[in-house]
This record gives C-alpha cells, structure tokens and sequence, in this order.
C-alpha cells in the first residue's frame, strides 16, 4: 500500500468530519481530499510526472498540506526547505533537487524553476477535476526529499519513501495509541520530520482533528490549549521549557483534556520533565528520531517513561550499538546506534559516495552515542560529529565556519554549541583575526545569510585555535564564553 490507501482511511472513510482547523476555518478530510485531487491534476497539467521535485519554502499553511498530498497521490517528490533558511542555502537546495516548480510566497533570487505561489496554484486548480488522478506509485517510491545536514559537510537530501513514512505512522499510531478520537494541536514546523511525519502522518492515518498553527509562539500557547482543548502535542524541548512558564491555573485548564505529551528532536533535561509534570500533571513521553530515519526509539505509552532515556526501539527496528570496531558493545558501554528497518530511508539525493558511508553492512549509522541498560531502556549521550542542536534545530559548525572565513579580516574560525538552558544549545563563534573583531559587522553579515538560529551568539577573538599535531581543531580546548 501506498500512503495515499492509508490516507484514504480518513480522506475517504471519514470524508465528512471536520479534520483541520486553521485560524478559525475548518475543513473536512472529504474537502482536504478534493483540494489536494485538483492540485496534483493541476500539477500533471503543468508537465510535472512522478519523480518530478516540487520545492515549497513556506511557514505552515493548509497550502503546505494540499502540496504534499498532490504529491502523494502523483509520485511527485515533495522537497519542504526550512522557512528560516536565507538565500545562500535555499541556492544549495533548489541547485541540488533541480526542482521543476517552487511554491513560496517569499521574494526569491534567481533560480532555475519557476515560482509560485500557493494562491496562485489553488486559482489555476479551481477548473481542475475533483476525483484522483492516476497515480502509477508503490511502497518503494519516493515521497519526500528532507534536507538535513547529517553528520558531515553540506546539507544532503534525505530519499523517504512511501514506506518509510507508512510504517513510522503505523508505529506511533499504535504505540503511543492514537485514534480518530484524539484532537492535536501543531505548532511545529511541517518542513522537517518532527512535524511531517509524525504530526501529518497520524493525523492522516488515524483521522483525528487536528489544529495547526502557523507556528508556536510560547506567548499564545495557553490561549490555544486552552480554546482547542487538544489530547496530543508534539514538541522539542524548547517549547516545554517554555511552557514551565505557564501560571498554575492556566496549567489545568490547558491539561484538562491532554493525554499525551511527546517530546524529541533533542535532548529533554530530566528536570524539565519533573517540573512539567509537577505543572501540567503529565509525563512527557520522550523518544528518539532522524531525518534519515523517522522514529527509532521510544519511552512506552504504558509503563515507566524514563527521564533521561529515550526507552525502547519501536517494532520492526533492530538496533545496535557498536565500538568502533563495529563491535556490539555490552550493557551499559557506550557506542555508536546502528539501525535497520522499514524506517531506514533508501538513501541520499544524488549522493552516492554519502549514502555507502552512511551503512555499515546494511546498517545505518546514526553518528548518535548510547548505552542500553539491563532492562534494555536505551540511553543517548551525544552525537560523535560536533553537529550542535538549537531549539530542535541541526546547525552544522562547518557552514558557519565557512561563512565567516569569507568575511574581510578572518583568518581562522571556529564554531562550537554552549549550554544554554531554552535552547539547549547556541553557536558561539571563535576567530582569529588581525585586528579588533566588528562584532556587529558580523552578526549583521550572519543574519542576512544564515538562518536565524545558526548566527552565533557571541564572536569571540582569540590568538590562535588550538591545533592537535595533525592541524585538526581541538574545541574542547577553547576557552568558555566569558573567560577569553
Ligand atoms: C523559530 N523562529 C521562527 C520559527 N521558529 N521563525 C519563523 N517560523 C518558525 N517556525 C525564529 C524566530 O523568528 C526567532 O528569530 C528565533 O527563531 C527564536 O524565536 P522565539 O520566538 O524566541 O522562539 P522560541 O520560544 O525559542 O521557540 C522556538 C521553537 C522553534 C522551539 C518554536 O525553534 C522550533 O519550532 N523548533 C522546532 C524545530 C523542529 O521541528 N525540529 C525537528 C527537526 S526533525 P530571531 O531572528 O529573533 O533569533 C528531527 C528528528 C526528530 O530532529 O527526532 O524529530
Ligand atoms: P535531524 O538531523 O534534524 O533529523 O536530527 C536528528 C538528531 O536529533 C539525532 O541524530 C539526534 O542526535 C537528535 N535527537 C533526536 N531526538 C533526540 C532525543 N530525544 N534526545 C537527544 N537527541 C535527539
């Protein structure tokens, strides 16, 4: 089956529910289902065919949702790039997916595929037919390509495919146990995986109503929970360090529906856990995913959810956790997960050299460091590359690097994340310099170029970066914030 047969469990068979609301419209699965219908048609119109790319650089909107499905039901690869992205690495994206259409609303720089914005699409695809259009795809074909800057260099196109985002629904459906009688509410964004394939994905499969928002703002998070009233959220843990704000009273009255409180993308410190279950009265269910992997591992909807631990694989995934050697290691030795599954995506956009080096004899590499108990609750220590994670945001240290070694006056660089206690982590930047640094001058640089979460929080100036024998960075040697 493809995932358009596990949609049509709600598109079809629930056609007349009410099953997305969107500052203040609500729509049925039935009327979800015609709108995306007469925009694949539109899309088939256009000359685009199954294995086409179609790019949308777009904060979340009901357009995003009709895309993705036209998408789905005509082979059409959807390829989401991160809103907050600038125009050097929307340039990497749009140059590496060649897509043959581009739907945004933003002003663009030049690129090679037309431009278009959803309510210009939506017009054209109002003479288009309702019913499906021709669809000759199965398991096996690609739904999605998600750009992620994985464990080394540029950012790669993860290849998802019906499968993989099939058995991942299939899975959290069942084990965190969601039915057509839950309310969600989405605040996160629809162009990564946290989003589109657990929020997008269950709500399709198990039919249930679902708010989405166009993103999460902690100022107005009470007035939704408590208006809405939803059973399930997803978040980071950002967004429940956030909520720790939220007054007593408040706290009820958004809780007073909830059942379940998941948590992941990142780490969630154990004491945000116990701080938000003294507040809202749940324990946040924490799990473990990848862009390049869906959901791995998750803590049990029934039985202990474990702080600090990320629990169980989810069926059908076999995981290990090798030395260096590719040695298992033993209970409680740290090493790195390897994963095999129907999860495990078919490989890197146009990458093949990245996607051997990914797999180890058929397993893939996580590049995530953990050790499993006796009573086999797995626990995540950190990542063996020096990927820094910011608000549920990958930020490659290497891009920043190369940005600043561009800037006049800078002759060496060095990014590395520092705690911080909202965001997890931020990036602070170490150059070496012949003259005083222009903080301001570079932040402003950063800014215009990079997405707003990789700029650097501070630019430090020091003498030299400290160096192993070889000429390779030693980072943990910098000095803290603070004290250069
Ligand atoms: C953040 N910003 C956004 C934004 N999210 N801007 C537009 N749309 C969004 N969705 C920008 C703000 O403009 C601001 O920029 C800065 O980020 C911080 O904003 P804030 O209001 O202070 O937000 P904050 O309370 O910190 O919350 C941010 C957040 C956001 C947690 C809501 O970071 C977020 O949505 N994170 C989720 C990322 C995610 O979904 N990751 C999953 C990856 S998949 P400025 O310029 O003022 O700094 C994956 C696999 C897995 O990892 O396991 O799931
Ligand atoms: P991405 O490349 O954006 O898909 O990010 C995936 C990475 O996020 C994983 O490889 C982990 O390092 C991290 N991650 C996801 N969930 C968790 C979690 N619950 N705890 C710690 N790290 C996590």
């Amino acid at each position: 089956m493809t995932l358009s047969h596990l949609f049509d469990l709600s598109l079809l068979a629930r056609r007349d529910v009410p099953a997305l609301e969107w500052q203040g419209q609500t729509w049925t699965f039935g009327e979800i289902d015609a709108r995306s219908n007469r925009l694949a048609h539109l899309f088939l119109h256009l000359g685009l065919a199954a294995g086409d790319r179609l790019c949308v650089y777009l904060a979340n909107c009901p357009a995003l949702i009709d895309i993705y499905l036209a998408c789905v039901k005509t082979g059409i690869i959807f390829v989401p790039i991160n809103i907050l992205y600038r125009e050097r690495e929307i340039v990497h994206i749009v140059g590496d997916a060649e897509p043959r259409l581009i739907v945004t609303r933003a002003e663009m720089p030049a690129l090679s595929a037309p431009l278009h914005t959803p309510e210009d699409l939506v017009l054209q695809a109002e003479n288009m037919p309702a019913g499906r259009p021709p669809g000759p795809i199965d398991g096996d074909t690609p739904a999605a390509l998600v750009y992620t800057s994985g464990t080394t260099g540029v950012s790669k196109g993860a290849i998802l495919t019906h499968n993989n985002l099939a058995a991942n629904a299939i899975n959290l459906a069942v084990c965190w146990q969601i039915t057509h009688q839950d309310r969600m509410l989405l605040g996160l964004p629809l162009f990564h995986v946290h989003a589109l394939g657990n929020g997008l994905h269950t709500w399709l499969a198990a039919g249930y109503r679902m708010r989405l928002l166009e993103r999460f703002e902690h100022r107005r998070a009470a007035a939704e929970f408590e208006q809405f009233q939803p059973t399930l959220f997803f978040g980071v843990p950002t967004v429940y360090v956030r909520l720790l704000d939220t007054p007593p009273a408040a706290a009820a009255r958004m809780a007073a529906r909830m059942r379940l409180f998941v948590s992941g993308s990142a780490p969630l410190p154990p004491q945000v856990l116990d701080d938000f279950r003294d507040l809202f009265g749940h324990t946040i269910l924490e799990r473990y995913g990848m862009t390049e992997t869906l959901m791995n591992i998750s803590n049990p909807y029934a039985g202990e959810r474990r702080p600090g631990t990320v629990g169980f694989p989810l069926p059908g995934i076999s995981m290990r956790i090798v030395n260096a050697q590719g040695t298992e290691v033993t209970t409680g030795e740290q090493g790195e997960i390897e994963l095999r599954g129907p999860n495990v995506f078919a490989g890197y956009w146009r990458r093949p050299d990245a996607t051997e080096a990914a797999f180890r004899n058929g397993w893939f590499r996580t590049g995530d460091v953990a050790s499993r108990a006796a009573d086999g609750y797995v626990t995540l220590h950190g990542r063996k590359s020096d990927l820094i994670i910011s608000g549920g945001f990958n930020i490659y240290p290497r891009e920043i690097e190369e940005f600043l070694l561009e800037q006049d006056g800078v002759a060496e660089a060095a990014v590395v994340g520092v705690p911080d206690s909202l965001r997890g982590e931020v990036p602070v930047a170490y150059l070496v310099t012949p003259d005083p640094l222009d903080e301001h001058r570079l932040e402003q640089a950063c800014r215009a170029s990079l997405a707003s979460f990789k700029v650097p929080r501070a630019f430090i100036r020091v003498d030299a970066l400290p160096r192993t024998a070889l000429g390779k960075v030693q980072k943990h040697l910098l000095p803290p914030p603070g004290k250069s």
